[in-house]
């Protein structure tokens, strides 16, 4: 999957299992759609072991890499491509610290978990990452380009 040019940073917003189970996937998606990023790409999916191997190839010899992956299993995750300045930074500043207990009231993490582990949504940790990941993700016919299409109507 490639940017149609460098300007529109993306960003790979995924929303965990438990984000799912929990019914909050409209309400994460509001948040981003409300700071004013788009969506590029959106889909269900239920990951396997493969894929979240790759993804998490940094991780994979951790100790808490197995609880990680049962986690991940566990259900449908929701993949996201989320497009518009500074993305990937802000992303992460939205979704909070890795720990719930560190993340400020008003992110995501900070409002709606209290575990570690299970803390409802992943974001691109830098804009190479964020690139290897929707291309990990999606197919390239899953991500659209905005910049052709017709939004000259929005005033
Ligand atoms: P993510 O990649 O999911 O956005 O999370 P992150 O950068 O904030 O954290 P990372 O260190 O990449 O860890 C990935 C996910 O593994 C789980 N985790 N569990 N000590 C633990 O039990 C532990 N540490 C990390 C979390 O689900 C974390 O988001």
């Amino acid at each position: 999957v490639s940017r149609p040019t460098m300007a529109m940073e993306r960003s790979y917003i995924m929303i965990k299992p438990d984000g799912v189970q929990r019914g909050l996937v409209g309400k994460i998606i509001t948040r981003f759609e409300e700071r004013g990023y788009k969506l590029a790409g959106l889909k269900l999916k239920q990951a396997d072991e493969a894929l979240l191997k790759k993804h998490y190839k940094d991780l994979v010899d951790k100790p808490f890499f197995p609880k990680l992956l049962a986690y991940m299993i566990s259900g449908p995750v929701v993949c996201m491509a989320w497009e518009g300045k500074d993305v990937v930074a802000m992303g992460r500043k939205m979704l909070g610290e890795t720990n719930p207990l560190a993340s400020a009231p008003g992110t995501i993490r900070g409002d709606f978990c209290l575990e570690v582990w299970r803390n409802i949504c992943h974001g691109s940790d830098s804009v190479e990452n964020a690139d290897k990941e929707i291309a990990l993700w999606f197919g390239e016919a899953e991500v659209v380009d905005h910049e052709s299409a017709m939004q000259d109507w929005i005033y």
